[in-house]
């Protein structure tokens, strides 16, 4: 691809950025933090903690208007067939538009749909909580569990986790997502079926590991109270009618939403159902119309006030000039421990592509990189060795909330206290030299300095965001959740590939139906000689642990 001007600037700013400090850049401006901070509503945003100056956000926002992401942010706002590759409008902001205002595919208004389909949910979610929705058998449903997977599954799994301070007092959530017969086997042995909800939580309701999951609960249920309680304790959430009504499902147990909703994007819509049983529809509610709020931040605020599009920036800049191809996401908040499993899909599926959208190979640049986090503090004791003093510096979210649900004693000021001094710590490093004499300050003897100060020195200069937010609200988790949503699309624009495409997928979906009937016996294994002899291995040891089984009975 041919260099554009925003990207020779950059290429110029790199090099003479490349070696700045930013403990020099702080110590030269103290209006640096002040400068590189956003507030938006409940949450402050404060990217200061980069390697970056105006000059370089300059070039960034350049990067920005050569791609049209202005023009490309309306385009998805407004129903344009954006994911090119499927064909489809990218609509997951409808769901969430509560300003009264139409938006159309194909010239038809989604809205009236989408509002049919919540006040179903609110309905359905206000009779199970309330008890006039019953089980077969007239007792209250009280455990609710979520069969789906991927998009169907990491999103509500990660808010139900992340809301649970809001969760009603006599329900539980489960989800089932794996194939393994393990993640069913240990909710199944936890629930009395009398009182479980099963939720079938599929898009396209073809997947394998999610029919499996729901066809060994259905047929627990249906051992336990008959066929004819499948009606009382099973719901669906897809946009295939027709499987539903195959699998068993009355039509009228199924919530709908549509092809315009991708599923790593589908949170929001009825695969939300689990979210609105566990923490009521009200909060439900609130949790878009805190994504709605980022939503019009994103659609309307300029580049250099634009939360998800600095983030974005910010994230090429480190990805595509500094080569840094890994990023962190490290909530300081037990709540959101998910969190970062459920950004990797957002992130790594949507962007980990290598086609541009004019069809051409991606071969001179790099797209999204490998995200990986946790909750701290536990990652310190895990991880935060090689952040601190691998080779390359590895980017950083560090999110925390000022207010915790569970304020006990001193934790949440020691929890903070943390966030803060790792921020620090990884911007400033510490010197050789002041590694020497805070051993000289403990007393240790020179032969000692001298073997330790090299590994006690840390380089710094390592950038991260911190996202520091009044507490976890249904709101507030909303308006975080959109934020990188658009991040996300942000960096697809400027990168020019389909962030809401899946193909990648589909590829293990397609090789484990083949060898499904080969580990059954009924074809024969044709593969590379590594597959082939692992099948024959399995094979084998399947065959003779049944064989000691049977010895066993006999
Ligand atoms: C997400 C992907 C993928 C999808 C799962 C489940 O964007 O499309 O993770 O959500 O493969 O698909 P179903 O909902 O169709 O079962």
């Amino acid at each position: 691809m041919a260099v554009s001007n925003a990207v020779a600037t950059l290429l110029e700013e790199y090099k003479r950025f490349n070696s700045v400090q930013m403990k020099d850049l702080f110590a030269n401006d103290d209006k640096r933090a002040e400068k590189y901070t956003l507030n938006f509503g409940e949450l402050t945003f404060d990217y200061s903690k980069n390697r970056f100056d105006d000059k370089v956000l300059k070039a960034l926002f350049e990067l920005a208007e050569e791609h049209h992401l202005k023009e490309r942010i309306e385009d998805m706002f407004s129903g344009k067939k954006i994911n090119v590759t499927e064909n489809r409008a990218v609509l997951h902001t409808a769901l969430r538009n509560f300003s009264g205002k139409p938006v159309f595919v194909d010239g038809k208004d989604v809205m009236p749909e989408i509002l049919r389909v919540q006040a179903k949910m609110k309905e359905f979610s206000d009779a199970v909580r309330n008890g006039t929705f019953k089980g077969a058998t007239g007792k209250k449903l009280k455990n609710i569990v979520n069969i789906g997977i991927g998009g169907s599954d990491l999103g509500p799994y990660m808010v139900t986790c992340a809301l649970k301070k809001y969760w009603a007092k006599d329900i539980q959530c489960y989800f089932i997502s794996n194939i393994d017969g393990t993640a069913c086997a240990e909710v199944l042995n936890n629930v009395n079926p009398e009182e479980t909800l099963f939720i079938v939580a599929s898009k396209t309701f073809t997947t394998i590991e999610t029919l499996t999951n729901a066809r060994t609960c259905r047929e627990w249920l249906v051992k336990a109270l008959g066929e004819e309680a499948v009606k009382h304790h099973f719901v669906a959430l897809s946009t295939n009618a027709k499987a539903v009504a195959e699998f068993g499902i009355d039509v009228n147990n199924m919530f709908e939403f549509w092809d315009f909703v991708g599923g790593r994007y589908s949170l929001w819509s009825a695969i939300g159902l689990s979210i609105a049983l566990a923490v009521g529809f009200d909060n439900f509610m609130e949790l878009l119309k805190g994504a709605e709020a980022m939503d019009n931040h994103f659609r309307s605020a300029p580049l250099d006030k634009n939360i998800p599009v600095i983030m974005a920036l910010l994230g090429i800049w480190y990805n595509d000039y500094y080569n840094i191809h890994r990023y962190g996401v490290i909530p300081y908040d037990q709540y959101l421990k998910f969190l970062p499993s459920y950004l990797q899909q957002l992130d790594m599926e949507s962007n980990g592509k290598s086609v541009r959208l004019d069809n051409k190979k991606i071969t001179d640049y790099a797209t999204g990189p490998a995200l990986f986090g946790g909750a701290g503090t536990d990652v310190q004791h895990s991880f935060f060795q090689l952040l601190h003093q691998g080779t390359q510096p590895v980017p950083v979210d560090f999110i925390i909330p000022a207010i915790s649900h569970n304020e006990n004693g001193k934790h949440h000021e020691i929890l903070i206290a943390n966030v803060l001094a790792q921020a620090e710590a990884l911007m400033k490093g510490k010197t050789v030299e002041e590694a020497a004499e805070e051993l000289r300050a403990a007393g240790k003897d020179e032969a000692t300095i001298e073997k330790l100060k090299l590994n006690k020195s840390f380089d710094g200069n390592r950038p991260s965001n911190m996202f520091l937010l009044k507490q976890i609200t249904p709101y507030a988790l909303g308006m975080l959740i959109a934020m990188y949503e658009h991040k996300v699309f942000t960096q697809g624009v400027i990168w020019e590939i389909d962030s809401f495409d899946q193909w990648g997928v589909e590829l293990g979906k397609q090789l484990a139906l083949k060898i499904l009937p080969e580990l059954e016996g009924s074809a024969l294994a044709q593969h590379d000689s590594s597959t082939s002899a692992l099948i024959a291995k399995v094979v084998a040891l399947r065959a003779e642990c049944k064989k000691e089984q049977a010895e066993k009975v006999a």
